[in-house]
């Protein structure tokens, strides 16, 4: 007997290739609905330490698309961890993997439902995890998705800071006014 998870979640890649567009170079890898098959794609995959710079992973639910255009994203954003390069060799696959666990976990409890997926950028200066959630404007929902996001990654301490930006405004070319909250 399998154990089904709560939700259906798909595993994204997104490398980057000069001569695609940025929709071209997200690749969908594979939809999970157990907790089994989870592990088997997760211990299949490269660790997000060992991916190339540039690169990225995604691990949404199965229905919604790693895109700003789909409509259960597009009134949403994102909280964002910038990860220094020093947690890159450390830190940085124990978050990754912790974020995965809460997910597939129901770990966001009543906000669960606002939780589309999370982002993982690999970068030259910095890699990035940002959890995508919907109704940016709801700032109640958003601020207790943000502390319990820092619950579930151990980030107490006042020197971690979380951004949220929402996805309209970061795409909209204005600068000023991305970040929504933070916490
Ligand atoms: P990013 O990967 O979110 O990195 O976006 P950043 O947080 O450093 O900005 C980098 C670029 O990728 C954007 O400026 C867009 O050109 C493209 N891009 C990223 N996302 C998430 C999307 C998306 O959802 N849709 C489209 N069309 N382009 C995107």
């Amino acid at each position: 007997v399998k154990f089904p998870l709560e939700d259906s979640w798909s595993f994204w890649f997104y490398k980057n290739e000069r001569t695609k567009s940025w929709k071209e170079n997200v690749k969908f890898i594979t939809s999970v609905d157990f907790v089994e098959d989870f592990w088997g794609v997760y211990n299949h995959i490269q660790l997000v330490s060992k991916i190339s710079l540039g690169c990225d992973y995604m691990f949404f639910k199965k229905d919604i698309p790693p895109m700003w255009e789909d409509p259960q994203n597009c009134d949403g954003g994102r909280w964002i961890l910038n990860l220094d390069k020093k947690y890159h060799n450390q830190g940085l696959d124990m978050y990754w993997l912790n974020t995965l666990l809460a997910l597939i976990g129901d770990q966001f409890f009543e906000e669960g439902p606002y939780v589309n997926g999370v982002w993982v950028n690999i970068r030259p200066k910095l890699d990035k995890i940002a959890l995508w959630t919907k109704s940016a404007k709801n700032a109640e929902v958003q601020m207790r998705i943000g502390r319990r996001f820092k619950e579930i990654l151990n980030l107490r301490d006042k020197d971690t800071v979380l951004f949220y930006e929402e996805h309209q405004a970061a795409n909209s070319g204005t600068a000023q006014d991305t970040q929504l909250y933070k916490i």
